[in-house]
């Protein structure tokens, strides 16, 4: 057997780690290491600097080595480690709930505890499900996704997702009974639209053609991102999430906003729900809650929903759901820390005041060679790149490669890239990534 196991690799002992949505080969053949991190950069181990486009993966809102979230973490390691959450409880759980439920939209001050993106989406679903059924209407199970949606790769977020690389090679091992409303990026119609585009609020109105086709009465929840990041950036209309809740409230169907990436200040207010004034039943967020320092998510549902729940004898578990590390004391701590940075230093609404230039600096890029779009809103950006013939993300990759070796790391999905800087960069930094990134474009064929 042993001498069939491929010998450890040159390049030293990258083998073993399966890399998550990375191509393996290609990365352990020319590994692209960080070690070390403080404000707005990333060092390599050999101590090139790299500034940070994508606050890490859209989670390092607050920018990196926040030595309050350092300090929480230490002293809540060595007072206590670990605290279960089944049929017990401590302190900080209850108190960054109660933190939460204060910055939340209004009525959704009900907040349940994850690890993930994806738990927390699988978990929003769940009890969007669960609670119809205890409103007596059990009935509805039926989940709406959308096109080019991403909520993580649970079993739940990939059947709602719409990213056909996330599905495909899964098969028939989805949710029955999921339908997906169309995408909102229609480049032909907005294309270099500053901010929300203007084309495409009457696609909500498709949210109809599958209440006609499956009935309300099956039908438990929609699930969308206000601001789709993964799939590079897709903006919704203008008037189309009001539209969408509009629908919901007709006929009785949950709304699912997933703020896994638009969460925690990333669009210039505590989230996106807010911005654009359009409230849902049920929230996830995650990334951005601890500002990426300790795995966690947050679910954050409508006191009704709550409510609905609370029935019955009071020694009923209301919902059998959770997780052995739901409300960790360690993930606590650094979200309580967290919180306390974003609000002394005004970074849950930061975005706003920047986004104007962020707005300009984007779309200083129109006219170069290949670029076919560029979206922003707060502080994200995408450029979309014209594909090669025949080989689609190939520009794209080439242009993410080049700007981290000069020394910017910006985010590649097929031939869009996306940025998302953390909320506390300033203007030299903006300009330096937009710089590289025009320089990267105009010398890429
Ligand atoms: N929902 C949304 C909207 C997300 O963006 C998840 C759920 C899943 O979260 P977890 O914590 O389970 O990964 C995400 C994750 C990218 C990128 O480049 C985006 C995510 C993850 C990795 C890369 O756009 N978002």
């Amino acid at each position: 057997m042993n001498a069939k196991l491929s010998p450890a690799h040159s390049n030293g002992d990258l083998d073993a780690f399966w890399m998550p949505f990375t191509a393996n080969r290609q990365f352990k053949a020319n590994p692209r290491l960080l070690a070390r991190a403080e404000g707005m950069y990333y060092w390599t181990p050999d101590g090139r600097e790299v500034l940070d486009g994508v606050a890490g993966l859209w989670c390092v809102n607050l920018g990196h080595g926040r030595r309050e979230i350092t300090e929480a973490v230490t002293k809540q390691l060595s007072t206590m480690e670990y605290a279960p959450a089944f049929q017990m409880g401590h302190p900080a759980a209850f108190e960054l709930a109660n933190r939460l439920a204060k910055v939340a939209p209004l009525g959704l001050d009900r907040i349940f505890f994850t690890n993930s993106g994806s738990e927390s989406v699988d978990t929003a679903l769940k009890i969007a499900i669960a609670y119809h059924r205890a409103r007596g209407a059990g009935q509805r199970t039926r989940l709406i996704g959308r096109e080019k949606g991403y909520h993580g790769v649970g079993f739940g977020g990939m059947s709602v997702g719409g990213m056909v690389n996330n599905r495909k090679f899964f098969g028939a091992s989805m949710l029955p009974g999921v339908d997906h409303l169309p995408h909102t990026l229609a480049i032909e119609h907005n294309a270099f639209s500053r901010g929300l585009p203007q084309w495409g609020a009457h696609l909500a109105d498709e949210l109809q053609r599958l209440i006609a086709l499956h009935d309300a009465s099956t039908i438990a929840a929609v699930i969308v991102e206000p601001i789709a990041g993964s799939a590079g950036v897709v903006l919704p209309p203008i008037g189309y999430l009001k539209r969408l809740r509009e629908i919901c409230d007709k006929n009785d169907i949950l709304l699912i906003f997933d703020e896994v990436i638009t969460g925690f200040g990333r669009v210039g207010k505590p989230f996106a729900s807010q911005a654009f004034d359009v409230t849902p039943d049920l929230m996830t967020t995650a990334k951005g809650l601890t500002n990426g320092a300790v795995p966690m998510g947050a679910v954050f549902a409508h006191r009704k929903i709550y409510d609905a729940f609370m029935q019955g004898p009071e020694n009923t578990i209301e919902l059998f759901h959770g997780y052995t590390y739901s409300a960790h004391p360690i993930a606590c701590a650094a979200a309580l820390a967290a919180l306390d940075v974003y609000t002394r230093e005004g970074l849950l609404t930061r975005a706003a005041s920047l986004a104007p230039e962020w707005e300009n600096a984007m779309h200083s890029l129109r006219g170069l060679p290949h670029v076919l779009d560029v979206r922003n809103y707060g502080l994200i950006g995408a450029v979309e790149l014209e594909p090669r013939t025949g080989k689609p993300g190939a520009r794209g990759f080439e242009v993410f490669l080049e700007c981290f070796e000069r020394g910017v790391m910006v985010r590649q999905t097929g031939d869009t890239i996306a940025m998302s800087p953390p909320l506390i960069i300033e203007s030299k930094q903006i300009a330096r990534i937009v710089e590289t990134l025009a320089a990267v474009i105009r010398e890429t064929v």
